[in-house]
């Protein structure tokens, strides 16, 4: 390549991989898989080395790993979390070995799987786990101990009270993974697109019981540091680290031959797709920690070591149909259905198409020739259009919902395709769920389980139906006696009474929580003035956004809804505000809640305050009045002590309003 061609290629690498390493690093949501990327990081690292005057400060190259972005503590590593020279082909190993023997002719190697997940330090004093911190740059990480101590298999206390470091990759098992995503894509969330974005994101939640639902595991493949002990090399490490109770990297063996380097990497490559976790490679490292010495590191990587990159296997197949299905909460998913294909390790023939803007981008037709593969090899995806059928059209998804056949709406600045029809059969039991729950119609006995056998049983259609419920029609199901029965009844009877406010949150409106049913309840007083309001008019509620507006004009522009208001209403339900302005002794006073408070649940506390004519905010500023504290306060509390706002505790509290 000549200089001119380089320097206009670099600087088109540079660009591509700068994008890419901020949708990974920062945004969590990578648009290309590793290996990708590796291939653009690579092509550009070889263009820098035949020009290094074509070398920039701000290169990929010049950077490994992503910043943090503040939301923990840092943790400096005191051993530094080195990161692997990659390796894509047989050749690349066979170098790698030649350099090690030149060294040492005897040098052996362990070769283990390389689990696609993320590194973590754990350290142990006298046998017990008091930190654990991310790789971050390698030298700086981020303390994460409270989300690790959430993972079962990093023990807490070890078998011997020893003073120990040591890394291990974090990783979401594939199974795991495929439910977390199916049930993000059901909630119109956006799904993580592999499991060790899934990892990544769950470890750095700020809520550690998050993080304890998303059934995270660990291996454990490196002794950091230690105190005392006399280990000679790394399988002995390995062996001594399950000793110690830890959960360590799978098949480690050693060798003494590159060729059986070679087999072990091959066996590991066939066996990638049947294992219960994601690897994107095999790791070979030489054995003897006292060569690992003579033999040294680069500025980046230990030159003992290499990591074996797998590529992700691709196929070819013909879409046969898009399917279009409507979740829970309403949104409309496409799915692609092709002719089977064998793909690393299972035969597909399905994979999500997301939503329009992603049939948009790739122009995704019906009997299109398509290439597929499984993100982290495990969710099949459609790569991109080979070509598309003769005389084919764009596809767009239906402008009505396939369930129920109610007009479709998509918000602004959303990728997702909505059925906002209170009554549509796909979404009924979510919404039946929600409208009885405490924090809405607070219809006591009306669980999950007891709905699920209504609608079943084709007692319920619709929220209204609710209230045309006999004591019969509960006897019929199973376990209910008289007393029971009786009792929901008039639980049902009892909720007809209940403010506006609850009614407005209990519709279900996309964007309405219970904060801002109360606000239209208390502005406009009237379920009937909710829905002729415009949102002009819903816009100028303080408090009440661009998008909540638009949400609530959506809901009742829809004819079921407006039916469903009007049956409530003829069963006796209460459609008027009850505001109490009794006593306003908060009037323009902002509170915010952090922390666990002893007695009060944050909604509980919220209602209190409101009922004194007070506010609630989630983030404090100088404009803050008071800050609430409970048990575990985080950042809020520090912020309100810098900024000197006026703490309370709930006993200060209490005294507040009595
Ligand atoms: C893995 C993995 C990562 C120790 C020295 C350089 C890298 N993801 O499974 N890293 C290492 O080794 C470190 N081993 C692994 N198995």
């Amino acid at each position: 390549m000549n200089f001119e061609n380089a320097k206009a290629r670099a600087k088109e690498l540079r660009d591509s991989l700068n994008y890419h390493s901020h949708k990974y690093y920062v945004e969590d949501n990578p648009e290309i898989g590793d290996y990708e990327y590796d291939m653009l990081q690579r092509e550009l690292a070889a263009i820098e080395k035949e020009y290094p005057e074509l070398i920039t400060p701000d290169s990929p190259t010049q950077r490994v790993g992503g910043s943090a972005d503040g939301m923990f503590e840092p943790v400096v590593h005191s051993v530094p979390l080195e990161s692997l020279q990659d390796a894509f082909s047989t050749d690349e190993v066979l170098a790698f070995d030649s350099r090690v023997k030149a060294v040492f002719d005897s040098a052996e190697y362990v070769v283990e799987p390389k689990i696609d997940g993320l590194s973590v330090a754990l350290e142990y004093e006298n046998g017990v786990f008091v930190r654990g911190s991310t790789r971050g740059d390698g030298n700086v990480g981020e303390d994460v101990t409270a989300n690790l101590r959430t993972v079962n298999s990093i023990p807490l206390r070890l078998r011997e009270d020893v003073t120990i470091e040591v890394r291990g990759e974090v990783y979401m098992p594939k199974k795991v993974f495929a439910s977390l995503v199916e049930e993000q894509e059901q909630n119109g969330e956006k799904a993580f697109k592999n499991p060790r974005n899934a990892a990544a994101g769950s470890l750095r939640q700020k809520n550690p019981k998050i993080t304890a639902t998303r059934g995270l595991d660990i291996f454990v493949f490196n002794i950091q540091r230690i105190e005392g002990g006399n280990i000679a090399g790394h399988k002995q490490s390995i062996d001594y680290l399950k000793e110690l109770g830890f959960k360590t990297i799978p098949f480690y063996n050693k060798y003494s031959t590159v060729d059986d380097v070679l087999s072990e990497l091959e066996r590991i490559g066939a066996i990638r797709s049947s294992l219960p976790f994601d690897i994107d490679g095999a790791v070979i490292k030489t054995d003897s920690f006292a060569q690992r010495a003579e033999i040294g590191s680069t500025a980046k990587f230990p030159r003992w070591a290499l990591a074996f990159k797998y590529p992700p296997e691709e196929k070819e197949t013909t879409v046969t149909d898009i399917e279009v299905a409507v979740g829970r909460t309403g949104v409309l998913t496409p799915t692609a259905v092709f002719e089977p294909v064998l793909v690393a390790g299972s035969t597909v023939s399905r994979a999500t198409l997301h939503n329009q803007d992603f049939i948009d981008e790739k122009d995704i037709r019906l009997g299109d020739r398509v290439v597929i593969r499984k993100a982290g090899d495990i969710i099949p995806e459609v790569i991109r259009v080979v070509s598309h059928a003769e005389n084919s059209e764009r596809f767009t998804l239906p402008s009505v919902c396939p369930s129920c056949g109610a007009g479709v709406i998509r918000e602004e600045g959303e990728a997702a395709v909505r059925c906002v029809n209170p009554q549509c059969p796909a979404q009924l039991l979510r919404n039946l769920i929600h409208f009885c729950s405490r924090d809405a119609m607070d219809i006591e006995g009306m669980g999950d389980a007891v709905l699920e056998k209504l609608v079943s049983g084709g007692l319920l259609t619709k929220a209204s139906e609710i209230y045309t419920l006999k004591k019969e029609d509960f006897m019929t199901l199973e376990g209910f006696k008289d007393k029971s029965s009786q009792n929901l009844v008039d639980a049902i009877e009892n909720s007809k009474k209940n403010d506006l406010s609850k009614l407005v949150f209990a519709l279900g409106i996309r964007h309405v929580g219970q904060k801002a049913g109360k606000l239209l309840a208390d502005h406009f007083g009237t379920m009937e003035n909710i829905m002729n309001a415009d949102v002009e008019a819903l816009t100028a509620i303080e408090g009440f956004g661009e998008i909540m507006a638009q949400s609530v004009a959506d809901f009742f522009a829809v004819e079921q809804s407006k039916r469903e208001i009007e049956a409530l209403a003829a069963y006796g339900v209460n459609m008027t505000s009850q505001k109490e302005t009794i006593d306003s002794r908060f009037e323009g006073k902002t509170f915010v809640l952090t922390g666990t408070l002893p007695t009060y649940s944050r909604n509980e506390a919220s209602a209190i305050i409101e009922k004194f004519g007070g506010k609630t905010a989630s983030s404090v500023s100088k404009k803050t009045s008071y800050v609430l504290a409970g048990e575990e306060a985080g950042s809020k509390l520090v912020k309100a002590q810098q900024l000197g706002v006026t703490i309370l505790t709930e006993e200060e509290f209490n005294e507040m309003i009595k």
